[in-house]
């Protein structure tokens, strides 16, 4: 199967994440990219057709390297967790509607991490804490 090119607009696409954010069955698509600090979501059409870019973050950011999901609040529309570089971790409530609101803070303490260890490992910290979370 060739390649389909979702985005080109992801400028240093660092982490991608593949969940169902609107509840249609289909796999849809998250991008963090450090080279233009954004968010964005790529919903599927089932056809494996993905929408344009819907930015949910991207001026509040610095080196967005990780993102991930999980239902926090439990009303079954997958959230979204990212890490504020240096110190910050926050969610984005997904309200099912391709929208999210704006971000809510779960800790400002991951300074610890930033300043022991370099941005990389501190990155792969996160992205391995966004696996364990799923289970
Ligand atoms: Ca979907
Ligand atoms: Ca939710």
């Amino acid at each position: 199967m060739p390649q389909q090119i979702i985005t080109t607009n992801a400028i240093g696409a660092w982490s991608v994440y593949a969940t169902d954010l609107n509840n249609d069955g289909d796999a849809d698509v998250l991008s963090a990219s450090v080279g233009d600090n954004k968010i964005a979501a790529y919903t599927n059409d089932g056809a494996a057709n993905f929408s344009d870019e819907q930015i949910v973050i991207q001026a509040l950011l610095t080196f967005p390297g990780v993102v991930c999901t999980a239902d926090v609040d439990n009303d079954g529309f997958m959230d979204m967790f990212l890490p504020f570089y240096p110190n910050k971790l926050v969610w984005f409530k997904n309200n099912g509607d391709d929208t999210f609101n704006e971000p809510s803070l779960i800790t400002n303490k991951l300074a610890v991490l930033v300043w022991f260890i370099p941005p990389i490992w501190t990155m792969i910290a996160m992205q391995m804490w966004c696996i364990l979370i799923q289970y």
